[in-house]
């Protein structure tokens, strides 16, 4: 297999004569993984990818998505030219066309509608450069409120829960390499292997020094598998798990009472609530036993360096927020956070789901993490973008509530960016009206998705090889992508795109850029004096120092790879400890309903699949979605491994294949979600969101199963 063989130490050179390597990093997950692609010198076509084993996160190692992702850059499905839609087909427009209609079509809407008509729904698969400009480009391209993104469905609930107990939202405090030297590592909700694989080494290299492994996960992934223990809980009931460690903390003596005083708030608050959550309270809520729940509290309190890890398995709930603190919590009770290989962590997801949630393509924020409703980021944001701060338009809604507004009439018209909802926004008939009763939908992609099947004009962008900017990894550190070859075609990258429509609407001056860089320029200075400054850090500071870290207020200034080490990030500078109690999932098993649904992914495909789908290789090892299911399960309803099974949730039904395996509990479903239309389990999920982050509860619903 072309991974494995990759993966191998000591297979440095895979370039051929006539070949050249530019240095850049995987387009997919937030591991940011570091490569080196191969170019055909002569047709400056992109031939192939070669691990880059100086990088020091990842040293080499690439899973079979990042080893395969170059086959996207010349596929054939690319789209070449701009498409507009005539009698329901697809026609090939030229740039003028299609900005003709866009222009004539979003005037027409603003002038019958008012500005906010129009609306933005931007991605985080895309550099700093671009997520920053979609920000500045609903606010001041199109003069709108309503813009949010992808990453509300992803980071939405990390950030809330970081922001809440530690005052800053950055998604590790501690750099990876130092997780070698870690002691235990509590991971909760992440299927690290499968997605995260290149940080297995890191836990592997700590494995080999002696250290724990403690995974809480309904099903016993990769990762649980070879745990010291795996917390097997019910979905959606990590709050009451959290819970139960911090009691078993505070009972057995393992808070770090010094750290605590000098720099956590609420402790006596939270020794007060986490007083009922014996082991066998929270067993009975859980559904993990009462041993295991005590064997991981002594062993992650023994460890004199841990880290707690956790993704959407925890965070796409009804509780996303709440367990993200309660998590956190278990950290600063121990005196870990702020030190050497010890911390918390949420697995950042999408390649720039770190710098692309900070910038402002979120409803309520501005760059730098500035908030929409603080009267001097509005004013100090303006001032950057030359406008007047009563120009300024107000927060807009969350991205599943902007179909709400579509559907009411409010939003007539929408610019999709780097995002595939029609596939990856939970409740998927409402999303889908919600496409179908729009004026006017614009999407820029480099694929036709399912949602540019709902456009009225398709616009070619380029993939990550085709421009140049950076992202910021799930560390915390900016990283830098190089252009590897040339755009394909007509396609454009998305921040002349921008320019162009932006243009078109009489706000040219706005968008004057000629290069990234010069975005990046302006992009620093709209950051400086916020939470996540990038002002120190330049394209030349990356290349020479492997990445600089945020915050990095000045060029002088050595960047910030160990969060908090002196103070929090709140305004009194020490966290907030969690009292948080325990309540159920928006929507939990009934009568009717009697099955836990959980959904997620699978190593071979990501996200909506919109990419990864059309690379042969990894559809040949995960051609379609699946029920994966208890045989315990299977047969009370006569069901074998690989018979057709019917699911049906409370909003709709779907009939897939079953995959029978003892990895998972008993009362629950595991379904991937990187397919679409009949194949979009996204059908059948919840559209319950967390009452602070809005983010989806992807991670639980209630579900009925027949055989089909
Ligand atoms: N191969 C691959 N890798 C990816 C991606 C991809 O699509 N494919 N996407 C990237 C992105 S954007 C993201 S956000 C990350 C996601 O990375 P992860 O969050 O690790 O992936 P998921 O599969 O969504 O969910 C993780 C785990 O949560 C568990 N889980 C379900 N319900 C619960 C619950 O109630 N409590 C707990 N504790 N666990 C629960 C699931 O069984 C699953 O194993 O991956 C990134 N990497
Ligand atoms: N049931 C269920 N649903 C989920 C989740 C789950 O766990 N379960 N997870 C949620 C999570 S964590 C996430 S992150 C979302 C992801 O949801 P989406 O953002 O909808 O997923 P992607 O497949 O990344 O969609 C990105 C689209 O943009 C295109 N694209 C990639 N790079 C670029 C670029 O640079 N420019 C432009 N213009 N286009 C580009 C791709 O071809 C693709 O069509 O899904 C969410 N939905
Ligand atoms: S998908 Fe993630 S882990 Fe895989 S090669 Fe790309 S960045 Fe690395
Ligand atoms: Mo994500």
């Amino acid at each position: 297999m072309m991974s494995q063989f990759l993966a191998k130490e000591g297979v440095k050179n895979l370039h051929k004569p006539g070949e050249k390597l530019v240095t850049t990093h995987c387009c997919y997950c937030g591991m940011q993984c570091g490569m080196h692609i191969r170019v055909n010198e002569k047709t400056n076509k992109v031939v192939g990818v070669e691990p880059r084993y100086d990088w020091p996160v990842t040293n080499g190692k690439m899973c079979p998505k990042g080893v395969t992702a170059y086959q996207t850059v010349d596929h054939k499905d690319r789209i070449l030219k701009p498409l507009i839609k005539k009698n329901g087909e697809f026609v090939e427009s030229t740039w003028e066309e299609a900005l003709d209609l866009i222009e004539e079509n979003f005037k027409r809407i603003q002038r019958e509608s008012g500005k906010d008509a129009l609306s933005v729904f931007g991605g985080v698969s895309m550099t700093n450069e671009k997520c920053y400009l979609v920000g500045k480009y609903a606010r001041v391209g199109l003069g709108t409120r309503f813009i949010d993104y992808n990453g509300r469905f992803c980071m939405s609930s990390a950030a809330g829960g970081f922001l809440k107990t530690l005052g800053i939202d950055r998604g590790s405090t501690v750099p990876w390499p130092e997780l070698e030297h870690t002691d235990c590592f509590f991971i909760a909700g992440s299927n690290t292997a499968e997605c995260h694989p290149t940080s297995i080494q890191w836990l592997w290299r700590a494995k080999d020094k002696g250290a724990k492994l403690i995974v809480a996960d309904p099903r016993e992934t990769p990762t649980a598998r070879v745990a010291d223990v795996h917390l097997d809980l019910k979905p959606g009931t990590d709050s009451a798990l959290a819970n139960g460690m911090l009691h078993i903390l505070i009972k057995e003596g393992y808070v770090d009472h010094e750290y605590v005083a000098k720099r956590c708030n609420n402790f006596e608050e939270l020794k007060a609530n986490v007083e009922k959550f014996t082991p066998e309270y929270t067993s009975e809520i859980t559904g993990v036993s009462i041993d295991k729940i005590i064997k991981a509290g002594h062993i992650y309190g023994m460890s004199p360096r841990s880290v707690v890890m956790f993704a959407r398995g925890v965070e796409q709930q009804t509780k996303g927020v709440d367990n993200v603190s309660l998590y956190t919590s278990m950290a600063l009770l121990r005196g870990q956070i702020g030190k050497f290989a010890s911390g918390v962590a949420t697995f950042t997801g999408q390649g720039n789901g770190q710098g692309g949630r900070e910038h402002g393509q979120k409803a309520d924020l501005l760059p730098g993490y500035r908030k929409l409703t603080d009267p001097a980021a509005v004013e100090y944001v303006s001032k950057v973008w030359g406008i007047d701060p009563s120009e300024m338009p107000k927060p807009g809604v969350s991205a599943y509530e902007m179909f709400d507004e579509m559907l009411n009439g409010t939003i007539r018209g929408m610019h999709v960016i780097c995002s595939n909802p029609a596939v990856s926004a939970p409740n998927l008939e409402h999303v889908w009206k919600g496409f179908r009763s729009l004026d006017f939908l614009v999407v820029s992609d480099f694929f036709l998705s399912e949602t540019a099947q709902f456009a009225d004009v398709v616009l070619p962008a380029t993939t990550w090889a085709e421009d140049e900017g950076t992202t910021t990894n799930l560390e915390g550190r900016v990283i830098h992508i190089r252009k590897v070859t040339e755009p394909l075609g007509e396609s454009q990258p998305d921040w002349k795109i921008i320019g162009m429509i932006a243009d078109r609407m009489g706000r040219g001056k706005y968008f004057p850029y000629k290069e990234a860089s010069e975005i990046f320029d302006e992009f620093r200075l709209a950051t400086k004096g916020g939470k996540a400054d990038y002002y120190g850090i330049t394209w030349e500071r990356i290349d020479k120092e492997n990445g600089v870290f945020w915050p990095c207020p000045s060029e002088d200034h050595p960047g910030t790879p160990t969060m908090f080490q002196e103070s929090f990030g709140t305004p009194d500078g020490k966290a907030n400890l969690a009292v948080i109690g325990w309540k159920d999932a928006g929507e939990i098993p009934t009568k009717e309903f009697p099955l836990f649904l959980t959904t997620g992914r699978v190593v071979f495909h990501y996200l909506t699949g919109n990419q990864t789908r059309r690379v042969d290789f990894l559809m040949q090892q995960c051609p379609e979605p699946y029920a994966e299911m208890h045989p315990a399960l299977a047969s009370k309803y006569g069901l074998a491994d690989g018979d057709m099974v019917k699911l049906t949730t409370p909003r709709s039904h779907m009939t897939i294949k079953t995959r029978i395996t003892k990895a998972i509990r008993k009362d629950t479903v595991f379904v991937p979600y990187h397919w679409g239309e009949e194949l979009a389990v996204n059908q059948l999920t919840s559209d319950c969101l967390d009452p602070t982050s809005r983010m989806p509860e992807f991670k639980v619903c209630s579900l009925r199963m027949e055989k089909a």
